[in-house]
């Protein structure tokens, strides 16, 4: 048993050895400590330390001297220390010596043990020389600068990037799919020559845009007219990507401008690339790009067009991973990350934007047999249907982390538009089978009149906004394609109802000829309001521009094959003379700043919408009938044609289709 006192008894001479070098002398042991053996024999205490300390010099300089060694000798050492862990020896079998202590090798009769010897010869060989040139690595390595390295790294990098891309950009074979029955593809020649001429003039602007763009802009996205450079904007994450290339290709074609469009087809073959770094609008790259490239396939046929399609719309798929399936509005090509617009109210998606793929993607589940971009458009709609209107009404945002609705506004102009026209395009484009897709149209264009479409003082009707829980009295130049949407729904409209809704279209015709009418030059401003005594004019500085669009001239043609009334060729040919005289400079044509001014300032914008759609919906006006019979294509909202497909069975998100191939 140790009691305390006992203890510290015991450890007191322990703790005067700490003190040797100082000289002072070893304090005697305490009586408690008797037992321990103590006579002249044994060394003293500070002997042994002496000699302690001698050895361990000893020993530090035996350690010390291996460090010494020159570089071979020690690397030999370690080699062979290496080798001899790695390299087991070989053992020759027992019994298969021969007297001379060679080895047989059975059937060769050869010197087994020397053939081992040599063998472990050429491997030790082998080993050494690995070994010595990762050390020379090694020492080069340390020798580089740190940006030498990065560079060094950067590049393998690079390399291997480079390796995955071309294994994946070999093509996937798309599975052979019948071409749909391709009607009214011909030169529409008009019998009237007048019109025929009005026509050619069209044709001659086309060419205008296009030599200038192809002068000046050539695979850049637009055109700059004036500074005669290329155009950029953030909706294509400014890249080049030549969407005036892929949006003009159609109107080419049936223009008959076949040199140009081989031409935009070289391109495309050539430098069409969707594996860049950039965030672009999923919507914008949709109607332009996947559109585009679509109605290029379905009216030449060229198998490039598809490709380059589906291509596109993989990378767009990564929009739809949201907890919603509601894609987010961009999304970046090479990553996939998605996000929302800055300016969307709370983070929401737009109603227009997630509204308005149907069409494409039906397309792209009949070319590659892949459900997905038809199971996630049919989501989309799902989910819509399974929500609460406000009166009715569709906002113009939805937030696709929530599901909510974001603020309540409704338009059929900006941010909400062709929501509603792909309803009724779906719809048409299924050979009329989606009947769902109709019935949603109607419910919505019902909710539309009661609560937006309005008559001024003045007579004019006009489809105004819900905002903030009143109506505002504005109309944008978008909101004027409603006219066509009108007139290409009525057939089919419940209640018998189609004169009712010919007759709408004819007023929103009147009321935005009127808005250009009622300009100095004679085309029409962004939006125009109908309120104390102004009627169909633009009142903010900020809305009186024309930049190229449309939408007027879309409507002016629907009205026009609907009813044959000549009121719509002269209305879309003063449209084309006013184009022609005030948007019209040596390297293109730009948007101008102010529709009320005689001397009008330019926007320096050639947009590609001008060449897909201003320019084809002219000439379009004056063709004739047979060319594109709206019985077999639907015209997506970028004017992109697509044919109809005859579909069946909405029910397990599967769908079926029937085509009547050429
Ligand atoms: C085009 O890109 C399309 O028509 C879209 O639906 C609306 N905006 C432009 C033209 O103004």
């Amino acid at each position: 048993e140790m009691v305390k006192g006992e203890c510290i008894s015991v450890l007191e001479p322990c703790r005067g050895s700490l003190l040797p070098l100082s000289g002072r002398r070893i304090p005697t042991l305490s009586p408690g400590a008797a037992s321990f053996p103590h006579h002249r024999a044994t060394l003293r205490l500070s002997e042994k330390f002496i000699l302690l300390l001698i050895l361990s010099a000893f020993i530090t300089l035996c350690f010390g001297a291996f460090f010494f060694l020159p570089d071979n000798s020690k690397h030999k050492r370690f080699d062979l220390g290496l080798e001899d862990v790695l390299i087991p020896h070989i053992e020759a079998p027992k019994g298969a010596k021969h007297p001379g202590g060679q080895v047989v090798i059975h059937g060769q009769g050869g010197h087994d043990e020397h053939r081992h010897r040599e063998e472990e010869e050429s491997l030790r060989d082998k080993i050494r020389v690995d070994h010595e040139r990762a050390l020379q690595e090694a020492k080069e390595k340390l020798r580089k600068s740190r940006d030498e390295l990065r560079a060094e790294i950067q590049t393998e990098k690079s390399k291997v990037v480079e390796d995955l891309k071309k294994k994946k950009e070999v093509p996937k074979p798309l599975p052979p799919v019948p071409m749909p029955k391709v009607v009214g593809v011909n030169d529409g020649d008009p019998v009237e020559p007048d019109v025929k001429e009005k026509r050619d003039k069209i044709r001659e602007m086309m060419k205008h845009a296009w030599d200038s763009y192809r002068q000046y802009g050539w695979g850049h996205n637009e055109l700059k007219p004036l500074a005669k450079k290329g155009h950029s904007t953030n909706i294509f994450g400014n890249s080049q990507m030549g969407a005036t290339i892929v949006d003009a290709l159609d109107s080419l074609y049936m223009m008959g401008l076949h040199d140009e469009f081989k031409d935009g087809q070289e391109w495309i073959e050539q430098n069409l690339d969707f594996s860049v770094n950039a965030e672009v609008s999923v919507f914008e790259v949709n109607i332009r790009f996947t559109g585009g490239l679509l109605a290029a396939y379905y009216l030449s046929g060229q198998e490039v067009f598809k490709v380059k399609a589906v291509q596109l719309a993989e990378k767009l798929l990564p929009a739809f991973n949201t907890p919603t399936g509601i894609p987010w509005a961009m999304v970046n090509l090479k990553s996939g990350v998605g996000r929302n617009w800055g300016w969307a109210s709370a983070g929401s998606s737009i109603l227009a934007e997630f509204g308005t793929l149907h069409m494409e993607f039906v397309h792209l589940t009949y070319l590659t047999g892949n459900p997905a971009y038809y199971q996630k458009v049919m989501h989309i709609r799902k989910l819509l249907a399974k929500m609460d209107r406000p009166n009715g009404l569709y906002p113009n945002y939805l937030n696709p982390r929530t599901g909510r609705w974001g603020q309540h506004h409704t338009s059929v102009g900006g941010l909400g538009d062709s929501f509603y026209e792909y309803l009724l395009k779906a719809w048409l484009m299924s050979d009329k089978t989606d009947t769902e897709a109709r019935k949603t149209y109607d419910d919505a264009i019902e909710a539309i009149e009661r609560h937006l479409i309005r008559k001024s003082n003045g007579g004019l009707t006009f489809i105004g906004e819900w905002k903030n829980g009143h109506l505002e009295r504005k109309m944008g130049h978008l909101t004027c394609f409603a006219g066509g949407m009108f007139a290409l729904g009525a057939d089919g409209s419940p209640d018998d109802k189609a004169g009712h809704y010919l007759q709408l279209g004819a007023e929103i015709a009147h009321t935005c000829h009127e808005s250009y009418d009622r300009t100095v030059l004679k085309l029409g401003p962004e939006a125009f309001k109908f309120d104390s005594g102004l009627e169909a004019v633009a009142v903010r500085q900020n809305e009186k521009y024309y930049i190229l669009r449309p939408e007027v001239i879309e409507t002016y043609w629907y009205m026009w094959r609907f009813t044959h009334d000549p009121k719509y060729r002269q209305w879309g040919w003063e449209a084309a003379q006013a184009i022609d005289k005030y948007c019209r400079v040596s390297g293109g044509f730009s948007g101008v700043k102010d529709v009320y001014s005689s001397n009008p300032t330019y926007d320096d914008v050639q947009q590609s919408f001008f060449l897909a759609e201003t320019l084809k919906y002219l000439y379009l006006l004056f063709s004739s009938d047979d060319l594109m019979p709206l019985e077999s294509w639907v015209f997506n909202t970028e004017a992109h044609p697509l044919p109809v497909l005859h579909l069946t069975d909405f029910s397990e998100g599967i769908c079926i289709f029937q085509t009547e191939s050429d």
